[in-house]
């Protein structure tokens, strides 16, 4: 047995879902149509595609999820069963406010949350609630045109301090954004950018949009939303001191495709053009790379003199961070790396590592390297892993009196990242707080619609065009992951 750590007992050991990959429910009760709602069904090589509104006949996986929002006390016991100390979901924006711009809210949504935080609570687990993931409510990219438009600071901070109120005395981890840091990367127009933006900001463009309109737009919704952020945060502190309010970005090791300058130079200016966000975040300013870029540019003019007063004194008090793979960059033609142009870059497969079935690579030295990486910029922050896991194809075999997956793949997974997190702990001494893998139960993948893409220790019988018993079945993994909670994460075996 290689090196393992046993961590403190009040390390929140957990899992994470998202409301619009899991309730299902998508019009009950209320509830608005929300840019999820319009994502149809892809696949690993098929991209997902953005209607325009509703479109009958056409397959929207996210309108069932795993029915969640029936199941979800079932759905938490089995989470209480393996131990479980906290689990992150998000507010379905358009369950509270179901075009985003009303005064009042749905009570009914406000209702269902409450249910569902109490459950949490009665089975001794911290809620740890997202704002905003992925799912803002359609009508604002409509009336509005998404997160360009500085009214949806006004919308955003409105439904914050209504949730707030509502759960002051429920929830104590809030998240605003999920992945906002996603959509940075514009350089490449197509489906992967596309989707990126518009889940980030609600934003999609003509097919005849240049990178620089695409960029440009990026960096204005990108401020809006920190200043959003910035706002609800000291909102937060305000209506419950005891909040702690989290950022939440996709981060991963950026490698130089090989060790000549250049390569190193587009590998430091592919992570400063992700990490701007962070840094507002958690700096409270904007670092200096960006500001010069922006003055160049001409770009994000929409700001007022009070954007920046609410940026330094709303930051973060965490951060929450996604965990996946890592990425190879390299000097486009050797071309002099700029994030003026990122097209002077482009990212490249890693040939030491392998790769998942939907070629994510699997690195889980990566992560000891990220929070490593986190904790040198931002320096004791502390950190919580909100999301890490490995989507798979599952076999359900029949056992005498139920069913289940013998997954030992994604038990190496998550045996070699939990050990990469307990190193960082545990040798580097990197302040992580806790540890949520990504989809304990199977949900509907967000990139391309899929159930048959896998991350849960429970299994649930749906099909990806949602055929199947709805049943739930626990994984090899379920057990496993049960055992290393217990341990403190002392039993990896
Ligand atoms: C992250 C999202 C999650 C989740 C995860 C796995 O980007 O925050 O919502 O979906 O990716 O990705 P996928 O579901 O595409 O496999």
């Amino acid at each position: 047995m290689s090196e393992t750590y046993s961590l403190n007992p009040e390390f929140l050991w957990g899992g994470a879902i998202a409301a619009h990959q899991a309730e299902g429910a998508w019009d009950k009760d209320g509830k608005g149509v929300s840019i999820a709602d319009v994502l149809t069904a892809g696949a690993h090589n098929q991209p997902r595609e953005i209607t325009d509104g509703v479109i009958d006949g056409k397959n929207y996986p996210n309108h069932h999820g795993i029915y969640f929002y029936d199941t979800y006390e079932k759905d938490l016991e089995l989470m209480a069963e393996m131990g479980f100390k906290a689990f992150r979901t998000s507010i379905a924006w358009t369950r509270i406010f179901p075009n985003g711009d009303e005064t009042e809210p749905n009570e009914a949504g406000l209702v269902f949350y409450d249910k569902m935080f109490d459950k949490m609570l009665e089975l001794g687990i911290e809620p740890v609630i997202t704002l905003q993931h992925f799912e803002m409510p359609y009508h604002l990219v409509t009336e509005y045109g998404g997160w360009t438009n500085r009214k949806l600071i006004d919308f955003f901070v409105h439904y914050a301090e209504t949730v707030f109120k509502r759960y002051k005395d429920k929830v104590k981890y809030w998240i605003t954004f999920n992945e906002i840091s996603n959509q940075a990367n514009q350089a490449e127009p197509g489906a992967m950018a596309d989707f990126l933006i518009w889940t980030d900001s609600g934003l999609k463009f003509e097919k005849s949009a240049t990178v620089e309109e695409r960029t440009a737009a990026m960096y204005q919704a990108g401020h809006n939303e920190l200043v959003a952020s910035a706002r609800v945060v000291k909102l937060g502190h305000q209506i419950n001191p005891d909040f702690q309010i989290g950022a939440m970005l996709n981060v991963a090791p950026i490698y130089p495709a090989t060790p000549s300058p250049k390569d190193m130079m587009a590998a430091l200016k592919a992570r400063q053009m992700r990490d701007w966000f962070s840094d507002v975040h958690i700096r409270g300013k904007y670092p200096t790379d960006i500001t010069k870029l922006l003055e160049r540019k001409g770009w994000r003019t929409d700001v007022t003199e009070q954007d920046f007063i609410d940026l330094e004194e709303g930051t973060v008090d965490y951060l929450s961070m996604s965990y996946y793979n890592s990425f190879v960059i390299k000097a486009k033609d050797g071309r002099e790396p700029s994030i003026d142009d990122p097209t002077t870059m482009e990212a490249r497969a890693n040939q030491y590592i392998p790769a998942s079935d939907w070629g994510w690579a699997i690195d889980p030295d990566g992560l000891r390297y990220t929070l490593n990486e986190l904790n040198d910029l931002y320096p004791e922050l502390p950190i919580m892993i909100v999301e890490n896991g490995f989507g798979a194809y599952d076999d359900l075999v029949e056992l005498e009196d139920t069913k289940t997956v013998h997954d030992p793949y994604r038990i190496d997974y998550l045996r070699e990242h939990i050990r990469a997190v307990e190193k960082a702990i545990a040798i580097d001494g990197v302040n992580v707080f806790g540890y949520l893998s990504w989809g304990p139960i199977d949900i509907v993948s967000a990139g391309t619609g899929e159930m048959k893409k896998r991350y849960g220790y429970i299994y649930v019988d749906l099909d990806d065009e949602g055929n199947g018993s709805g049943k739930r079945y626990r994984k090899d993994s379920f057990n496993w992951y049960q055992k290393v909670i217990q341990s403190h994460g002392e039993d990896l075996d």
